[in-house]
């Protein structure tokens, strides 16, 4: 897949010669299925225009202002006319006579995220009240060009003209977080992975990418104060494979290039269970004083902190600072899920603890649904993911991250037939991925409380990125549509119609997608 760099903005841009000015020709309540263009997600508002669309040619300049954030997306987009058509085309910050011009409108009424995009002509224009909302317009964009721009040679294989079709959208997110959670540590993932997956987050919109850091299986972070969580706990992973961590300057990579792409990481170090990594490479952890063999199986539960020893919040203190200090988000997830060797009262103490040390660290503390159960600060976010949690504790949430495991969960097969994946939750196909409710699904929560959706994604039976993509392609873009789409655009028949339209843009990118029977997935030799 292309990277960050190449892929900011596909553009658009106008030859002298383009068609006449279009005219809106329609609003419809919501996009027909036939209508000539597929987005995923579907924008709030769209209207099909008369034209023939903006030609990228030898005339095209991308306007942008000064802004540096907004200069690095205008020549993301002048990247990619490059690649779909060999023309160099240039960025200016002033008007040009052909162009088309991104600009940031602080006073815009669509929100913080929004951005209105038209491509009627002669010029086109992207607005957004931030350099976030120009980046969205820009994948839709990206959506908007032919599937063949994507491949990488495509400029040797004469193409047709690269053409952006005429449209005007105004779009704005539904809710502000809209996230996926890859598991990094059941198997491990280098950088290049992470990176090819935040690719396709973007595509969708999507703003957080939270990584589940360690487990039992294995610790993936370098903790400068604690040398031995990577040096023997990162050294293994589920199967006995020879596992892997991030160095620090890798996992600032990572969180450079999401940040590129407007993603948030969340970092995730789950305890005080699923932590057989940290305590087999520090023997003062365990209430024993000796460590436990490392663990490369897949059962859940059986490891957990010594709560009782001044040196296990010594360590919290240690590793929360760390990746606090490497993360530029607000957020530090400290998991607390699946803890089946302590009390109640003895699980929401330690909870209460390190709620304390998380703040202490200047972020806001997450945790897996588990944690309703204790005394949390206004600040602190909780993860329904246990279709059957307690409903009343969920109510009194300060704020929810909605990750229901029947319905989101990444790692769940699609059906009986599929190999990969595990099935405690639910068998997960596409439909019922997408046919749900965000903001019906606690109805005992208030509305103010939901942040929005994440599609988790655990890695017990994922041993590559293209297992991974197997199973959250097409199901990641189906969450997407959840946590960006108004609900009054919620419709199965539409989406699975716009999603089939994708298979040629995800062949051309070599994403590993399951072709799920219930999607008319268009054939590559016949879509544009
Ligand atoms: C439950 S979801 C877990 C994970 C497993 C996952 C497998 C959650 C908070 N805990 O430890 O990997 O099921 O689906």
């Amino acid at each position: 897949m292309r990277r960050v760099r190449d892929v900011l903005v596909l553009g658009v841009g106008l030859a002298a010669a383009c068609g006449p000015h279009g005219k809106p020709v329609s609003t419809p309540a919501r996009p027909e299925a036939t209508v000539p263009f597929a987005l995923v997600p579907v924008p709030a508002g769209v209207q099909t225009v008369a034209g023939t669309g903006l030609e990228i040619g030898p005339n095209t300049v991308v306007t942008a202002p000064s802004d540096p954030a907004v200069q690095r997306i205008a020549a993301g987009l002048a990247l990619l006319f490059k690649q779909g058509t060999g023309i160099a085309v240039p960025v200016r910050s002033g008007p040009t006579a052909v162009s088309i011009a991104l600009s940031l409108d602080p006073g815009a009424t669509y929100g913080e995220e929004g951005y209105e995009l038209a491509t009627a002509g002669p010029n086109a224009t992207l607005k957004a009240r931030t350099p976030a909302g120009l980046f969205y317009g820009v994948q839709t964009i990206r959506q908007l060009l032919p599937y063949w721009s994507e491949y990488r040679a495509v400029v040797f294989l004469q193409p047709k003209p690269l053409t952006l079709r005429a449209v005007h959208i105004t779009d704005s997110p539904r809710y502000p977080w809209r996230g996926a959670m890859l598991d990094v540590a059941r198997h491990f993932f280098g950088v290049e992975d992470v990176k090819r997956f935040i690719d396709l987050l973007a595509l969708h919109k999507m703003n957080r990418l939270h990584l589940h850091l360690a487990d039992d299986q294995g610790w993936r972070i370098e903790i400068k104060k604690r040398p031995d969580l990577t040096l023997k706990g990162g050294s293994t992973q589920v199967g006995g494979g020879p596992g892997g961590f991030y160095t620090q300057a890798q996992f600032a990579d990572i969180v450079s290039y999401a940040g590129e792409h407007f993603i948030t990481i969340v970092p995730e170090v789950d305890m005080p269970g699923h932590t057989n990594a940290a305590l087999a490479s520090y023997p003062e952890l365990n209430c024993s004083g000796q460590s436990p063999q490392l663990f490369t199986g897949i059962d859940v539960g059986f490891s957990a902190l010594c709560i009782d020893k001044d040196a296990t919040y010594r360590f919290i203190d240690d590793i929360v600072g760390e990746i606090a200090a490497m993360t530029p988000g607000d957020y530090f997830h400290m998991g607390g899920d699946e803890v089946k060797t302590l009390t109640p009262a003895q699980y929401t103490a330690f909870v209460e603890r390190v709620q304390t040390i998380v703040q202490a660290h200047g972020k806001r503390m997450i945790g897996w649904d588990e944690i309703a159960a204790a005394n949390l600060l206004p600040s602190s976010i909780v993860q329904h993911w246990r279709p059957d949690a307690a409903r009343a504790e969920l109510a009194r949430a300060p704020h929810l991250i909605l990750s229901p495991a029947n319905r989101v969960y990444l790692d769940m097969k699609y059906d009986a037939q599929t190999m990969l994946g595990l099935n405690w939750a639910a068998l997960i196909p596409v439909q019922a991925a997408y046919d749900w409710n965000p903001a019906t699904l606690l109805p005992e929560a208030p509305a103010s409380a939901i942040l929005g959706v994440e599609a988790p994604l655990w890695s017990e039976t994922t041993a590559t990125i293209r297992d991974v993509e197997f199973l959250a392609m097409p199901r990641l873009a189906a969450a997407a549509e959840l946590a960006w789409s108004p609900s009054a655009q919620h419709d199965w028949a539409s989406f699975r119609s716009r999603l089939g339209a994708q298979a040629p843009r995800w062949t051309a990118l070599g994403v590993n997608f399951y072709r799920a029977p219930e999607i008319p997935w268009r054939a590559v030799g016949n879509a544009e």
